[in-house]
């Protein structure tokens, strides 16, 4: 990338070393339409100033419910460097420029999205891939949006919305998330009027406008949201 500046050293001084680590992942650098352009590292990709010139990337937001339908949510770790200590879906992260996780048709992008889900439910949550196998993993659409952070980090993402209905054995590294919790569609809502707690932008923007609805529609109907072609722009 020839705009992107890599910033510098004092960026990441006083952060957690394994979050710091983890700025050296790969991502996958999109245009507009959701085609890979380049790769860039988190960190790059993360920088406000980057975002401010247009880098985007590519990222996944997994919902996943148990047999009742509850939806399970995480709450970041303080030692998050973006968005810490914010309650939010189950589980984000990046699909990597790395082969089986990166693609240029949608089928294969969607393919990737679902094993990096896999591997961050695992990393994040500590679910073993056999609870929740890629066939289940239920791909509705794509977000394009853009939310800061805290000034210097923020996010810019065209983001594929991942729905997996499991029964899961959750054991979180505390590294990555300080607390998990299942709610039903009304304890959510009660959530949200609770100043004292804070959402993420983007789990805010998914329930302000299409969460309900296909929360609705998980035991059955969910069918004709799936695999929508369109990128939503929000
Ligand atoms: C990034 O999530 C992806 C979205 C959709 C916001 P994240 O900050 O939790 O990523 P990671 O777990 O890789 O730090
Ligand atoms: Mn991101």
């Amino acid at each position: 990338q020839t705009h992107t500046t890599n910033g510098n050293d004092a960026d990441l001084a006083g952060y957690d070393e394994e979050q710091i680590r983890l700025m050296d992942e790969v991502c996958i650098v999109l245009d507009e339409n959701d085609k890979p352009i380049g790769s860039a590292s988190k960190k790059i990709c993360h920088l406000m100033e980057n975002i401010d010139k247009g880098l985007l990337h590519r990222a996944f937001s997994v919902f996943l419910f148990d047999k009742d339908s509850r939806l399970l949510l995480q709450q970041r770790a303080s030692e998050k460097i973006t968005f810490p200590d914010m309650w939010t879906n189950t589980c984000c992260s990046h699909p990597l420029g790395v082969p089986g996780e990166t693609g240029s048709t949608l089928e294969e992008s969607i393919l990737g999205a679902k094993r990096a889900a896999q591997r961050k439910l695992q990393q994040e949550l500590g679910i073993k891939p056999a609870q929740v196998p890629l066939d289940k993993f239920q791909f509705l659409t794509r977000i394009h949006y853009k939310a800061p952070s805290d000034g210097k980090w923020g996010e810019h993402e065209i983001d594929y919305i991942l729905f997996i209905q499991a029964d899961v054995d959750v054991d979180a590294n505390p590294n990555e998330v300080q607390a998990t919790q299942y709610v039903s569609q009304n304890e959510l809502k009660e959530k949200f009027k609770d100043e004292k707690l804070k959402f993420t932008p983007w789990f805010k923007l998914i329930c302000n406008s299409l969460m309900f609805e296909w929360w609705d529609h998980l035991s059955g109907g969910l069918e004709k949201y799936m695999n929508e072609p369109e990128i939503r722009r929000m």
